[in-house]
């Protein structure tokens, strides 16, 4: 059947993500009020939005059961998916997030397979592709976003050969050694081929998710465009894959430096951990991929060694709750925490801790009050599609203070080369960088700064997202005369 809408009807330009970035909340009154969750990826989309005449986001409201009706919010027409408890715990927590997540991050930890995952992977993505075809305006573009929905750029092509489609993957696409031991691994690339334009992260990704398109599929690559055979009689399609480095809303987090409630709970932080001479301070999702336990373990050693004096120097680290009910996490959490209180134990002084660790949300303004209270700030990860916490501590730092202690493993790496680049595996390595960051003189932070925030303020997520849209208006040849399927 065609779900192609009434000419003049639709959205020109109709975004798909797991997620709808508003989260609802439960008012005294019972009745449910929607409210905007301030991630980067609504941000970008709302400079994008304001240049579109009607603009749509696909996804899950975030409980499972029925999805409540469209709706609107701050200007965009919100298309909420229904995904049942067994979705969320075979697509979402089981395929996406016990699967997909480890293998393409280097399998850190061991991929779980089961085949019931996949066939409810295959059905949720179906459902979203199938909530966003027929709200799509006649050659209108749809941006398909993540790992969690790799399938629906070919089954909204499928349904509507006529719009534009995009896909970005924000996590790190593996090397085709890895990647092949995925099961279905042949459909995910087909799924993904379903689009215009592939993009990724670091040039890394781009170059991986060729060479799994070339050996695998056995498609013609030549530079960063891609040659679908036409299956039949259809003519042949040019897919292209390139990179497009995600950021922040830069100049929004360096202009909250000079709000005053932010500056004085900068100066209130700092008093609550007793004025410290420096603070050092770790930002992650509870997740394996960000090296929680390596960061952790060069701390230990390091005040175990006596290098560190618990007395003028603290750890602050905050690790958010992720994904609680999927297993890998729940040993994660276990271990870090009892690690800290082994820490705290040790070493803390009575009434001051040695690693103040925070298991929860903290809203924009205290983020950046602690980003501005940080001295040395650890990314560690083991493997990151960006890490968006380096960007944003350089964007806190108009002061031209502070150090970045940044994995080269996090797609951050690429771009921030003034940071202090280490191999979080080597914790001798991270135990000497964390020491050179507390001890760098002012002169060379403010050189290392200055560097890094040109690039971070010069390429924000609006110009990202706008790079992206460009890029598929370039590419994207729509078959225009194509009969819907
Ligand atoms: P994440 O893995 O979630 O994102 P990251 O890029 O670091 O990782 O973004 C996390 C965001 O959450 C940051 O904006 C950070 O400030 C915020 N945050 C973390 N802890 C918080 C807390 N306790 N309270 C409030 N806010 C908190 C995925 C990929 C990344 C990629 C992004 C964007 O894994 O590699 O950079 O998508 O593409």
């Amino acid at each position: 059947p065609t779900t192609e809408p009434q000419s003049g009807s639709g959205h020109e330009l109709v975004v798909v993500a797991n997620r709808l970035p508003v989260d609802a909340r439960t008012l005294p009154d019972g009745a449910t009020e929607w409210v905007t969750s301030p991630g980067g990826l609504v941000t970008a989309m709302e400079s994008v939005m304001r240049t579109v005449d009607s603009g749509a986001w696909v996804g899950w409201a975030g409980s499972p059961g029925e999805a409540p009706e469209p709706f609107e919010a701050d200007g965009m027409h919100l298309y909420p998916v229904a995904l049942e408890q067994e979705d969320v715990e075979k697509y979402y927590e089981g395929f996406s997030n016990a699967t997909l997540w480890p293998l393409y991050h280097d399998v850190i930890v061991d991929p779980v397979f089961h085949r019931t995952w996949w066939d409810s992977y295959v059905s949720t993505n179906r459902r979203f592709a199938q909530a966003a075809a027929p709200v799509t305006s006649r050659r209108g573009v749809v941006w398909v976003h993540d790992y969690q929905l790799q399938l629906v750029p070919e089954m909204i092509r499928a349904a509507r050969p006529d719009v534009r489609i995009g896909f970005f993957n924000h996590i790190p696409f593996p090397p085709v050694e890895l990647f092949s031991q995925l099961p279905k691994r042949n459909q995910i690339l087909r799924g993904l081929l379903g689009s215009d334009v592939v993009g990724f992260q670091r040039e890394s990704d781009s170059l991986n998710f060729l060479a799994s398109v070339r050996k695998l599929l056995g498609y013609h690559v030549e530079g960063h465009v891609i040659t679908v055979p036409g299956i039949g009689s259809a003519p042949a399609r040019e897919v292209v894959a390139k990179t497009f480095p995600i950021s922040i809303d830069s100049a929004a987090v360096s202009a909250l430096t000079e709000d005053q409630d932010v500056i004085e709970r900068t100066a209130q932080l700092r008093r609550d951990l007793g004025n410290p001479k420096k603070i050092v301070l770790g930002v992650d999702r509870l997740d394996y991929t960000k090296g929680i336990r390596h960061r952790l373990k060069a701390w230990q050693e390091l005040l175990n060694d006596g290098s560190v004096d618990p007395h003028e120097t603290v750890m602050i680290q905050v690790a958010t709750p992720s994904r609680e009910r999927v297993e890998a996490y729940r040993q994660l959490r276990d271990e870090v925490e009892l690690t800290v209180g082994r820490i705290n134990g040790d070493f803390a002084p009575i009434g001051r801790p040695a690693v103040s660790y925070q298991h929860r949300s903290f809203d924009r303004r205290d983020m950046t009050a602690l980003f501005m209270a940080a001295d040395v700030v650890l990314v560690t990860a083991l493997r990151d599609g960006m890490n968006l916490v380096a960007k944003e501590y350089v964007a806190s730092r108009p002061d031209l203070r502070g150090v970045l202690v940044l994995s080269e493993f996090a797609g951050a790496a690429d771009e921030l080369r003034a940071a202090v680049l280490v191999n979080p595996h080597d914790i001798d390595e991270l135990k000497a960088a964390t020491l050179r960051a507390l001890a760098m003189p002012e002169e060379d932070q403010e050189e290392a700064m200055r560097s890094l925030r040109r690039q971070v303020m010069d390429n924000d997520v609006q110009a990202w997202a706008h790079s992206f849209l460009d890029e598929l208006e370039q590419s994207g040849k729509p078959q225009d005369d194509a009969p819907a399927v």
